[in-house]
């Protein structure tokens, strides 16, 4: 599956996130603690250049804490603050505030070294589509400031949000990039709910989650699904699902693309378990110039 979507908006948010940052102090990156590796668009270290970055890693409520720890090290090691946040009950986003405050002295020591009075900071948030990024402004700004959806491309036009006399967000459209090549990297933003269903086959999909869930959250799996440990094949798990939640069309055949979506759906809402796609591998502890071991 090369997933070949790259709507016309998106390459005008490219451009809207180009144009404004010369006005931000500081960008948040908003990845999905679910899969830190395939929710970092790739494009945005260029986009973003050197501008301060503090790393956020939503809907920590639905990862594993465990494997969040994992990732919480390895951007220690490359000297990025990375912070679990929970963008609906507000945890973690106090810190968050506070390390993108505390990126930005340099602004803070300049206004006090001209005996200028603080301009609020300005911080922009960036992320791939239904990561977060407006629900979290929303939970900083204690109101719906922002329109969130469960569904990606919600946000469509730029927004400046103030939330208080120290701070304000820019909240952009989320952004994909233009080819996703890796087969495994599309089958997870799928799964984390970045690309639009309408696009996706669905059977596809769930078969791949599920071999994804096998090997690391089997037991959970099984025990969601009350399956039969004999069980093997993944086919024959999606059928047993189906007919165990009534997916079922004409005659009592299984309908396999509505068990598909319910699978999709209760990974999305973490009824399968606290789970994380990826951990920290070898490559990445080599990128960042740590040759002696898997963080
Ligand atoms: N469980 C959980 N759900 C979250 C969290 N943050 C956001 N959501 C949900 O994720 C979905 C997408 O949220 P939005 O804030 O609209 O995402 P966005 O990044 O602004 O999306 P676009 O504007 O489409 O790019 C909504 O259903 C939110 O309720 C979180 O921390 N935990
Ligand atoms: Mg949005």
């Amino acid at each position: 599956m090369s997933i070949n979507w790259y709507p016309g908006h998106m390459k005008k948010t490219k451009d809207l996130i180009d144009a404004n940052l010369k006005l931000v102090d500081v960008v948040i990156e908003l990845l999905d603690a679910r899969i830190p590796i395939s929710s970092r668009n790739p494009q945005f270290d260029q986009l973003i250049g050197h501008k301060k970055r503090v790393v956020a890693l939503n809907k920590y409520d639905l990862a594993d804490p465990h494997r969040t720890k994992l990732w919480i090290q390895y951007y220690a090691k490359i000297g990025i603050k990375a912070i679990p946040i929970n963008s609906l009950n507000g945890e973690g986003l106090g810190e968050l505030i506070n390390e993108a405050k505390a990126s930005c002295t340099d602004v803070i020591e300049k206004a006090q070294r001209q005996g200028r009075l603080l301009r609020p900071i300005r911080a922009m948030i960036v992320g791939i589509p239904n990561v977060g990024k407006s629900s979290l402004i929303n939970k900083l700004a204690g109101k719906n400031a922002a329109k969130t959806g469960n569904k990606p491309g919600v946000t469509r036009g730029k927004q400046w949000i103030r939330l208080n006399k120290e701070v304000e967000l820019f909240d952009t459209p989320g952004i994909l990039w233009p080819k996703i090549e890796e087969d495994l990297m599309g089958i997870k933003l799928a799964c984390s709910g970045a690309i639009k269903d309408e696009v996706l086959n669905i059977e596809d999909i769930a078969y791949n989650l599920i071999v994804l869930l096998l090997v690391d959250y089997r037991k959970a799996f099984y025990e969601r699904y009350k399956l039969d440990e004999s069980i093997e094949d993944v086919v024959e798990i999606m059928t047993v699902i189906g007919r165990k939640r009534g997916c079922l069309v004409k005659g009592n055949e299984v309908d396999l693309e509505k068990a598909s979506r319910l699978i999709v759906d209760e990974f999305r809402k973490g009824q399968i378990g606290r789970i994380t796609l990826e951990i920290p591998s070898l490559q990445s502890a080599l990128t960042s110039g740590d040759t002696n071991e898997t963080v």
